[in-house]
């Protein structure tokens, strides 16, 4: 072992640690049912989109099926999911949101 605990078997690092966190892209999907004006507000409510960018996510998740909101460390993640999931719920909305690994 090094630094100051000599005469002692304490292995410490000696490279600076770099280790990236894993990322997780958020995903909406399509549905034939949620508003349009909905999935806006959920765009700019809890992933800070302008209208413009919002309106660009929506339009590209209804006409494609599938499109990303953002990509964030796993925790953060998982309270994106909840956070969309339990809204759309509390308006009896069917819109899905999902998280994969980057
Ligand atoms: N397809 C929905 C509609 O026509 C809008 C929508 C967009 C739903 C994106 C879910 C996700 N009202």
């Amino acid at each position: 072992g090094g630094g100051a605990s000599r005469g002692t078997s304490v292995i410490t690092r000696t490279k600076p640690k770099t280790k990236k966190p894993s990322l997780y892209r958020v995903l909406l999907l399509n549905d034939d049912y949620t508003p349009m004006e909905f999935v806006i507000h959920i765009l700019e409510r809890f992933f800070q989109k302008d209208r413009e960018e919002a309106t660009r996510i929506m339009l590209h998740v209804h006409n494609h099926g599938v499109g990303e909101c953002g990509v964030f460390t796993y925790e953060v993640a998982e309270t994106k999911v909840t956070q969309v999931m339990d809204f759309a719920r509390q308006h009896q909305h069917p819109l899905q949101c999902v998280m994969e690994k980057k």
